[in-house]
């Protein structure tokens, strides 16, 4: 593939922005060579600057569930443009959404709506504290919660892929305060309870993992969780900025039918524009300033374009409920992807639930980090190159998920089936 004008453009950003990218997971670090400079997307494809076009499985690393430049969005959007961009003052368009958010996720009865998944994190932890007077939180390695000083421990997503799980410039004071126990692992979660007994903040996990490939929760594991931190005072944050409506419409919370204190969203519910939000139960939600006194602002937040496109995305999904289908697509995809693997003769897992999936290359199961961290990265980078060349974007690394839109047809399932075995049986 010609990619002369894509080099071109990312060699020149090479002197303005870190790296030439404005986030380190779209780096290709895992993979190595350079990110495809995009043009534009449409419906299920991306078309890079050299006019190469690419079934798209990455989606904006989730937002993009309808795919891209979806007609109802972008009428959404032109409409709310007319009236202006930004007010700083409150708008009707935020409690449509937040009506939609607590009318699909069961445990949110109040949510507050902020600028990015990081910033939902930050909040949601920041509350848990001021909300208990407690210090400590714990959260799960391979996890990710975004760029939050007290979470950048042990991270997940581009962390993990770039190897700075601990990134530098978190103190020891931060860190000191934040436990790090193994995923999917009940006993860890029942003996931190047991040392800290009523110390603990919050406990903040994705209950399905995106960010160290997709990982699902146990029953047992998310079972625990809910007991010991009901048992101990302990506020139950579920991060769903990835799998709130991903794997459901009400998020992986609706799916397991256990519900958390605090819930933190972004991703979809923004349509592709800067949203992020926090919510839960009114007792715990009404000590956020000015109900309450826990601080947190935003210039943008509940910004009008972003709602506009958050509303028109999780109206159509409410209206059309793309999910029965789209998983059935999505279990087809993955067995075809593990086929494709198995006769080439490469050991490889399918890890799954609704709409996000990895293909692991490993011998094992891959149940957490410990397990995913045995992947054979230079196995998928030679994955990853020969779909990418053959007009297949997949994320550019073993540490994340791949996504399927409403824009995804049958005919797209089979040609990335059909591409992956080629690229297999010469990989
Ligand atoms: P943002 O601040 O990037 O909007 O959200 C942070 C975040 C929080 N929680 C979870 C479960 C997340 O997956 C994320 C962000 N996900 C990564 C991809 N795995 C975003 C990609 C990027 O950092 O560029």
């Amino acid at each position: 593939m010609n990619r002369s004008r894509s080099r071109e453009i990312f060699a020149r950003s090479q002197s303005l922005i870190p790296g030439g990218v404005n986030s380190p997971a779209r780096a290709f670090g895992g993979v190595g060579g350079e990110p495809v400079v995009m043009a534009r997307g449409e419906g299920a494809f991306l078309i890079d600057v050299d006019g190469n076009r690419y079934i798209d499985y990455v989606q904006s690393w989730g937002p993009m569930i309808l795919g891209h430049s979806h007609p109802h969005v972008l009428e959404a959007l032109s409409k709310a443009i007319r009236n202006g961009t930004s007010f700083g003052a409150p708008t009707e368009a935020e409690n449509r959404l937040a009506e939609l958010i607590i009318d699909a996720v069961p445990s949110v009865e109040m949510v507050r709506l902020v600028n990015s998944g990081t910033e939902a994190t930050m909040s949601a932890i920041r509350l848990a504290r001021g909300y208990t007077g407690r210090d400590l939180i714990v959260k799960f390695s391979g996890n990710y919660h975004g760029h939050v000083d007290s979470l950048l421990v042990a991270a997940g997503s581009a962390a993990a892929t770039l190897a700075v799980p601990n990134s530098p410039g978190v103190t020891r004071g931060t860190a000191a305060d934040t436990l790090i126990l193994p995923y999917n692992d009940p006993e860890a979660v029942k003996s931190v309870f047991d040392s800290y007994r009523d110390k603990i903040a919050a406990v903040i996990l994705e209950p399905v993992v995106g960010n160290m490939g997709c990982v699902v929760g146990t029953p047992d594991f998310l079972q625990t969780l809910r007991k010991e931190t009901e048992n101990h005072g302990t506020v139950l944050i579920f991060d769903e900025v990835m799998t709130g409506f991903r794997v459901a419409y009400g998020g992986a919370q609706s799916r397991f039918n256990i519900l958390p204190d605090l819930t933190t969203l972004g991703k979809v519910i923004g349509g592709g524009l800067p949203v992020g939000a926090y919510g839960g139960k009114s007792e715990i939600m009404r000590h956020v300033l000015p109900a309450g006194k826990v601080f947190q602002a935003g210039t943008l937040s509940g910004n009008p374009l972003a709602t506009a496109a958050g509303i028109a995305t999780l109206e159509v999904l409410k209206n059309s409920n793309p999910y029965p289908e789209l998983e059935q697509k999505m279990k087809r995809l993955g067995k075809g992807l593990l086929a494709a693997a198995q006769n080439a003769g490469i050991p490889a897992q399918i890890s799954q639930c609704g709409l996000m999936m990895t293909l692991f290359f490993s011998e094992n199961p891959v149940t957490d980090w410990e397990t995913a961290s045995h992947c054979d990265t230079r196995q998928f980078a030679g994955y990853f190159w020969g779909l990418l060349d053959r007009g297949i974007y997949m994320p550019c690394s073993q540490y994340e998920a791949f996504f399927l839109s409403t824009a995804h047809t049958d005919a797209m399932i089979d040609e990335t089936i059909k591409i992956a075995e080629e690229v297999m049986k010469f990989n």
